[in-house]
């Protein structure tokens, strides 16, 4: 069966590489690369972890490279996301970059760090790098367009700065486009009225207001148990409930960092970090949840919830997620958890409900400190949404479908993120002149989730089809970069002018986006795993879920490859144009299609296909 797929695969890579070869072609050959005096080697968008780390690695190697960030400070998520109660999920050091120039001399004062303190690591890493003086703050990238004459991509700025680089990169993340549901009347609000996500730099004081938050994701859960225990009122708006786990902070002192940095801990987490299935450096438990008794299976989860962190999910049963029965214990005991700390009964039913909603680890657990105490305030209400919809926001606070409207003075917007529209908002055009957001109009495609056809010497990180959300930004983004770095410098020492992937490659990569989901639970809700958190969209995972490890190994063999499943162009000096289709990375062999010009004789035995 497995054979039959993979060679209907290689026959339909083959018609479509042919395909993709001969669209490849210009339509009229360039004969030099015209340098203009804004050109760069590579401009990189964003200065997050993902855009330092690139620009540090590049110009490294020499190469002209350069970052536009439209924040005023470097952070990337940390510097937009500054509501109150912001902190990172993933504990120190797993959530740091592995370079020991910067771990060596930097310590934290939290297991988990909250926003400021990650604004300042930030700080202390364009400084350490001496990177910073190649960032240009305040500086929205608004449209890329490929210009098939220079072979170069025209970047446009909002501040009217022009730039020509050979290579883009857009180190954009995945959650930089803020979603604010469309309700009716949210422009009439006469209070104060912010998305989580665009928090404003100087704060709002909610010190006895009367507060809604609206969503109940990781921004809303951080945010309600942040400003809960402050505000005359808390109005919480609840459409899924969200299966939170304990976070377990603690304070770290500075000597327990010295001794793990000195014993060899620390570096042995970043290497480790790239070798297990969830970037962190625990793995599942390897027997089947059936294979234990339940005091067995009790007594685990009881510690490893004292562990904190994603522990109970990552060390838990190898298929707790997939099987029925495990599922449900598994959800039985955190409601329990719930329960014991939520006293209005009615409260702690909505919170973590009989019937389970879904299965668990299908949407992304928060891990929280406090958050069951805020309910057991009494000025704190709950409502539940997908019973009672928001009908509108008024000026003076919210009307749900129950009749009730919640009089407040600020509505904080935890809705989430456009995981898509992180790049698409830009007008980014390839070769063809089409927008990446008409490319995607009907799914995402990519390589690897890194680089999409028709877009040459573009690449993006910790985005769609990426581990992204089943990985944390540090290990996922070095895996990427380590990639995108290595295969800039080998275009810039083979001469080759532009790489992008085939389509076939992009429609196998797809196959195993799904494939690698259909293999665990996060199709069964509704999310932003699965781009179903956007009214009107189809389901689609967003997500490489075939593990961190496994991600690691498959960039590395394309890599050595000759980056198989991409196609590679140069311009000879004479005006011609000769194109390498790759297969097991014979880069210079006679064997590939090289070609002198477009020409419709041209033999079809001199396409090769991807591997399947
Ligand atoms: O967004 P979300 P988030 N009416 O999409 C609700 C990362 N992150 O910003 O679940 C009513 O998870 C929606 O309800 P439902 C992190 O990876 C990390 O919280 O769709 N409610 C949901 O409750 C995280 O997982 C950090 O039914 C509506 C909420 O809004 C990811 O980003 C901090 C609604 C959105 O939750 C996303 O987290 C921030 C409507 N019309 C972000 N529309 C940390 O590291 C949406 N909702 C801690």
């Amino acid at each position: 069966m497995q054979v039959m797929r993979t060679q209907s695969l290689i026959k339909r890579t083959r018609m479509i590489t042919l395909k993709a070869v001969l669209s490849i072609l210009p339509s009229s050959f360039a004969t030099a690369m015209p340098e203009s005096e804004s050109s760069l080697d590579v401009l990189i968008v964003g200065s997050g972890f993902s855009g330092i780390y690139n620009l540090y690695q590049l110009r490294k190697l020499g190469y002209s490279a350069r970052i536009f960030d439209a924040a005023s400070k470097s952070g990337g998520t940390w510097y937009w996301n500054c509501y109150p109660g912001a902190r990172v999920d993933s504990e120190i050091p797993v959530y740091e970059l592995s370079l020991p120039e910067l771990w060596k001399d930097w310590t934290w004062t939290e297991r988990f760090p909250g926003w400021k303190e990650l604004r300042k690591y930030f700080a202390y890493v364009v400084d350490k790098l001496d990177v910073k003086k190649y960032i240009s703050y305040d500086t929205r990238v608004v449209s890329a367009h490929w210009d098939s004459v220079s072979d170069r991509w025209t970047v446009t700025t909002d501040t009217g700065v022009v730039v020509h680089p050979r290579f883009l990169i857009f180190a954009t993340g995945f959650a930089s486009m803020p979603y604010s549901p469309a309700f009716k009347g949210l422009e009439t609000f006469e209070g104060i009225c912010h998305h989580t996500a665009r928090w404003p730099e100087e704060d709002v004081d909610m010190k006895g207001k009367r507060v809604a938050v609206i969503g109940t994701g990781a921004s809303g859960v951080q945010v309600i148990q942040e400003v809960g225990p402050v505000v005359k009122h808390l109005a919480v708006f609840q459409r899924t409930p969200n299966f939170a786990i304990a976070m377990q902070q603690r304070k770290v002192t500075v000597e327990e960092q010295k001794r793990r940095k000195e014993d060899g801990t620390y570096p042995a987490i970043f290497r480790r970090r790239l070798q297990t299935p969830s970037g962190f450096w625990q793995e599942a438990l390897p027997k089947p949840f059936a294979s234990a008794t339940p005091e067995e299976r009790f007594l685990h989860w009881q510690q490893t919830w004292a562990q904190g962190a994603f522990t109970f999910l990552v060390t838990n049963f190898y298929d707790y997620a997939i099987n029925d029965d495990a599922n449900k214990e598994v959800y039985a005991f955190w409601r329990n958890k719930v329960h014991a700390r939520v006293t209005d009964s009615v409260k702690a039913e909505l919170l973590a409900p009989q019937v389970q909603p879904h299965p668990f680890a299908a949407k992304r657990p928060s891990l929280e400190q406090t958050y069951y105490e805020v309910y057991n305030q009494p000025n704190v209400t709950l409502t539940d949404t997908s019973k009672y919809p928001i009908e509108e926001i008024t000026p003076k606070g919210v009307r749900t479908a129950d009749g009730v409207h919640h009089e407040v003075d600020v509505i904080v917007l935890a809705t989430g993120f456009n995981i898509t529209a992180t790049i698409t908002h830009i007008d980014i055009r390839g070769r063809k002149g089409k927008s990446l957001k008409e490319k995607w109009a009907d799914g995402v495609y990519t390589n690897l989730g890194m680089a999409v056809s028709d877009f040459p010497n573009m690449f993006f990180t910790y985005g769609p089809q990426a581990p992204t959300a089943f990985s944390n930004g540090p290990t996922c983004i070095e895996i990427q970069t380590n990639f995108i770095v290595k295969c800039i410098k080998y275009m810039i020492d083979n001469n080759l002018t532009f790489i992008e992937p085939l389509p076939a490659a992009e429609e196998i990569w797809r196959e195993q986006i799904w494939e690698t989901n259909k293999a665990g639970p996060w199709l069964k809700a509704k999310g932003w795993y699965n781009d179903l958190n956007i009214p009107g969209k189809s389901i689609q995972p967003l997500n490489y879920a075939g593990g961190v490890g496994k991600y690691a190994k498959i960039c590395e063999e394309v890599g050595q490859k000759g980056y198989e499943g991409f196609t590679l162009v140069t311009r000879l000096p004479t005006g011609q144009t000769r194109i390498w289709v790759h297969d097991q990375g014979k880069v210079d062999s006679e064997a590939q299609a090289g070609r002198e010009s477009e020409s419709e004789t041209q033999p079809e035995t001199a396409i090769v296909a991807v591997g399947a």
